[in-house]
This record gives C-alpha cells, structure tokens and sequence, in this order.
C-alpha cells in the first residue's frame, strides 16, 4: 500500500510555528544555582553532574550553572534568593531552617539515625512532610543528599564533655549550637565557606561535622583530633522556585524530577563510599581519628536524650508522625 501525505502549506506554517513556539518557550532557559559548598565538595559535584545531566535530558531546554562557595548567595540567603525567584535553583543545608520550623532538623536529631541506612529511612518518613512545608514556602523539592556521619573535631585531646567546658565552638544550626551550650561550649554560627579562616583567626576551637567539611577546608592546619561519634547524618537538599517550576512543561518537569531521583542517589552513594576515605585523609595529614572514648560517649548520649525531647517538643505531632514513620519501617 503506497499512501502519499501532502502536508497542505497552512498545515506545515501551523506545524513549524508551533515547534518554534515549543522550542523558543522551552529552549535556552539558564538557571543560576547558588550552593554553600566548595567546589571540590562532593555535593557540590553531585549538583554539578545534575546540572550537566539535566541540560542533556531536556536537551538544552533547561540549563543549570553551579556557583559554589556561595558565591552568589551567601549560604544562609540561599532559600530566600530561591523562595523570592532572585535564583530559579539552589542547594542549602536543610537543618539550617530549624530555626524557622523545628521540622526541618529532623535529621540533625543526636543518635536518631546513625548509619547510610537508618538515615535512607528517616529520609523517606519526613519527605512527604518536608516536601510540603516547602511548599507552602514557594519552593519544590528535588532531591536530598546525607553527608557522612558527624564528629567532633578539636585542638586537644577530649575524653569527656567536661573536658569541653568554655571552647569556642563553630555551629551550623541550631541543634549544633544547643549541642555546644549543653555541653558548657560557647556557640558561633559559621557557614563552612568561613571555617578555616575562623579556625585560624580562633574565633572558633572545635566543631561537628562530617570528615568531607574536614577535608575541604585542611582543618589539620588547625585541629589535631577528631572523635567518630556518628551523631547524626545531615542532609543537603536541592529545591526549585515554584513559580519557575509551574511555569514548566510537564514532559520537562517529568524529565528533570527523573535526573533528581538519580542525583539523590548517586550523591548518597558517594557520601557513603568516601565516609572512610576522608577519616584517611585526617590521619594522612596529622590528625589523631578515633572513636569517641566510653565517658565521652556517654555523655554525649546524655546530651543527646535531651536534645531529642526538645526536638520532639518543638516538632510536635508532624515531628512525632515522623519518628514513628520511621520506627515502623524499621
Ligand atoms: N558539613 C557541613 C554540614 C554538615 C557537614 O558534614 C558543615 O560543616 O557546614
């Protein structure tokens, strides 16, 4: 059978005026992605391959330029820049907003969730309701990454928390800070864009965090030890404006919430396969790694027993649901 298709000239001007419509309404959108990290920051190039990953999903509808260091935005203006569209995109530690809503530190709870896997689930009981404060902020999530599990780094050798008493230490969010006060510490608020130079100038002596923050920032210039505590593993989340989003063809929406789910993961994975690499990286260059020693474990447990009632407190019934999400999935 021979069937011959004569595409009537009026037919083919609608036809090519429509796909130049689709193509100039979805083609060569750039979107500025302020992020807080270094460049050499294994989020920072998780966002990077995701950003590279969506250009060619989309096929150049849609193209994301990382700014790292917070270059563009400060870290702690980041939301706002992304909620008030000053950036289409952006990356933040998700803790940092605890202080707006107790919700938002589900995952800087001490000893909640200590491991890769315990913290998956944690992830997948308080999405749903992190996705929707969220929302009613403006902002869509796409996805989240863990950092290594946190530990505590000194210039001295700590063998309990009374050992702590009056150290200047750095914080990230507020349950950093409450950690320090509980602890006899004194708190500052430093985005790890500053630490080094706060470390060096001693407007801060210790802190908590991941071998990564560690690692990038060479705190062994500083600092001779750090104790394996596994507190809790914080997570980086990548969020959208939601008008830009709404704006969005679907097929698009649908094509880039697809790299998102691969960047969760890839960045999940890499967070987990470099957790003992940078313990090396600590000890090649000079500090002492170790676990937390038994009094200074317990200690810390104790402190950390309070800071979960608090939290449980200030969370409410949403904070509850999700920890009991989390149990029954256990
Ligand atoms: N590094 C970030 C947050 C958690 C981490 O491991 C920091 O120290 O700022």
């Amino acid at each position: 059978m021979h069937v011959t298709k004569v595409l009537p000239a009026a037919c083919a001007a609608t036809a090519i005026a429509v796909l130049g419509l689709a193509s100039a309404s979805a083609g060569a959108e750039t979107w500025d992605m302020p992020v807080a990290y270094a460049d050499s920051n294994f989020h920072t190039q998780n966002a990077q391959a995701f950003a590279d990953a969506v250009g060619v999903a989309t096929q150049g509808a849609i193209e994301i330029v990382v700014h790292p260091s917070g270059s563009l935005f400060n870290g702690a203006d980041i939301k706002r820049a992304v909620q008030t569209g000053q950036a289409p995109i952006g990356e933040r530690l998700l803790s940092a907003h605890e202080n707006e809503n107790a919700l938002f530190g589900f995952d800087s709870v001490p000893f909640l969730a200590t491991s890769f896997e315990d913290s998956q689930r944690l992830w997948e009981a308080a999405r749903p309701t992190i996705e929707e404060v969220l929302l009613e902020q403006n902002l869509v999530l796409l996805y989240a990454v863990p950092w290594p599990p946190q530990g505590l780094y000194f210039d001295r050798e700590i063998n309990s928390v009374a050992d702590m008493e009056g150290i200047r230490f750095r914080a990230y969010n507020a349950a950093t800070a409450r950690m320090a006060e509980l602890s006899g510490m004194t708190p500052v608020q430093i985005e790890a864009a500053e630490l080094s130079q706060a470390l060096a100038t001693g407007v801060a002596q210790a802190f908590i965090s991941s071998g990564s923050t560690g690692y990038d920032r060479k705190v062994w210039e500083q600092l001779s030890h750090f104790y394996e505590v596994n507190a809790w593993l914080p997570r980086n989340y990548v969020f959208v404006n939601k008008d830009t989003w709404d704006a969005l063809d679907p097929a698009l929406q649908a094509t880039i919430r697809g790299v998102a789910m691969i960047a969760e993961r890839a960045g999940t994975i890499d967070s987990e396969r470099l957790t003992n690499w940078y313990m090396e990286q600590l000890a090649a260059n000079g500090m002492t790694v170790q676990p937390a020693g038994d009094q200074l474990r317990t200690d810390l447990e104790a402190i950390g027993a309070t800071m979960a009632d608090e939290w449980l407190a200030a969370a409410g019934e949403q904070g509850q649901a999700i920890i009991d999400a989390y149990r029954a999935a256990e």
